[in-house]
């Protein structure tokens, strides 16, 4: 391997842009070797501004290129496994934006292939894992410096969803957070999943009934409330406020310059997620490519992957069903212990 790491971003939307954006500017030992998209033209104006660097539409050629040492796959979800179990052939590391795969069964499917190969490959792009106060609230319970954990609660809301965005996509593509975060935070598998529709806003699109209610439970007992609200106009917010025995600790409360102008006060709500988790991102992103020069993953595992994809399917079906769903996972293979 080439000592700086030449990347071939596959997916050149929203979030492949903004990583090569991230991999072009501000992360070290790690530079953008070909970007691939099904449409051509997206790709060769990402690649543009970048020196040696090739548009494909073919993820498969791109792998092949003497110049790509590693993997960021930003398709959409349907099209990762595919991609994924290629990158493990070629045994390249990968970072693969959330989801692995859109159901628990190729989720598995794809951690079985990566036990096979005998090491890890994957890091998924759960990036909260990276965020600053995510980390602290993490130290807080992994010292039990204020007692047990006992309670989260957290708020999840975006200011409108993209076209195309289903009802299930409010657990799968948005709530799939809280089911990483709170393992991440837990160290504990989810092992059940309830969701409530209450009153709906008239903001939501056809067929999306929003916002939604989501109860978690984890193998200790530890419950979890989520209100994911996707069509929440004012702006983007991730919040939780966990309750401990001794003590309530807030994260993601708004932040930054408090001004105070014509009769007002307050402050900027971030527009999207790309700002509000923009540092965490970065981190994710150094914590890979450091960990790829090692031949080690530096964040959460395929493992990871296929066990949110499980709480997915659990939460879709206590949607459709309104009842208490277990979650249901195959035993965890020792390469991820
Ligand atoms: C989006 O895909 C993300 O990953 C964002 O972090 C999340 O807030 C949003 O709901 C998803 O649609």
């Amino acid at each position: 391997m080439s000592r700086t790491l030449g990347v071939a971003v596959i997916g050149a939307g929203r979030m492949g842009a903004d990583h090569i954006a991230r991999l072009n500017r501000r992360i070290a030992g790690a530079r953008v070797a070909a970007v691939v998209d099904v449409d051509l033209a997206r790709a060769q104006a990402a690649v543009a501004d970048i020196e040696g660097a090739v548009a494909l539409t073919d993820a498969g050629e791109a792998l092949a290129l003497p110049g790509v040492d590693a993997v960021l796959i930003a398709t959409p979800g349907f099209l990762h496994e595919d991609i994924l179990l290629q990158s493990l052939g070629k045994n390249l590391p990968v970072l693969c934006e959330k989801p692995l795969t859109p159901d628990a069964e190729s989720a598995w499917r794809v951690v079985q292939a990566e036990r096979e190969l005998g090491h890890q490959r994957i890091q998924v792009g759960f990036m909260r894992r990276f965020d600053e106060e995510y980390r602290q609230l993490g130290a807080v319970v992994r010292d039990r410096g204020l007692g047990e954990l006992l309670m989260l609660h957290c708020a999840h809301r975006n200011p409108a969803t993209p076209e195309g965005f289903s009802n299930e996509m409010l657990i799968h593509d948005s709530v799939v957070h809280e089911f990483d975060v709170i393992r991440f935070l837990t160290g504990e598998e989810i092992t059940s999943v309830q969701v409530r529709l209450g009153k709906p806003t008239s903001n939501a699109p056809t067929g999306q009934h929003d916002p939604q209610h989501v109860l978690l439970e984890t193998e200790s007992g530890v419950l979890a409330d989520v209100e994911i609200y996707v069509n929440a106009k004012f702006g983007y917010q991730v919040s939780t406020q966990a309750s401990f025995e001794d003590g309530i600790v807030d994260i993601g409360r708004d932040t930054g310059p408090y001004v105070r102008t014509a009769g007002r006060w307050g402050g900027r709500v971030s527009p999207g997620f790309e700002e509000r988790f923009g540092a965490a991102y970065d981190v994710e992103v150094q914590s890979w490519v450091d960990a790829a020069a090692r031949g080690e993953i530096g964040g959460p595992s395929a493992w990871d992957g296929y066990a949110t994809a499980a709480c997915c399917e659990a939460g879709v079906e206590a949607q459709r069903t309104g009842g208490k769903v277990s979650v249901k996972l195959e035993e965890k293979p020792a390469l991820y212990s």
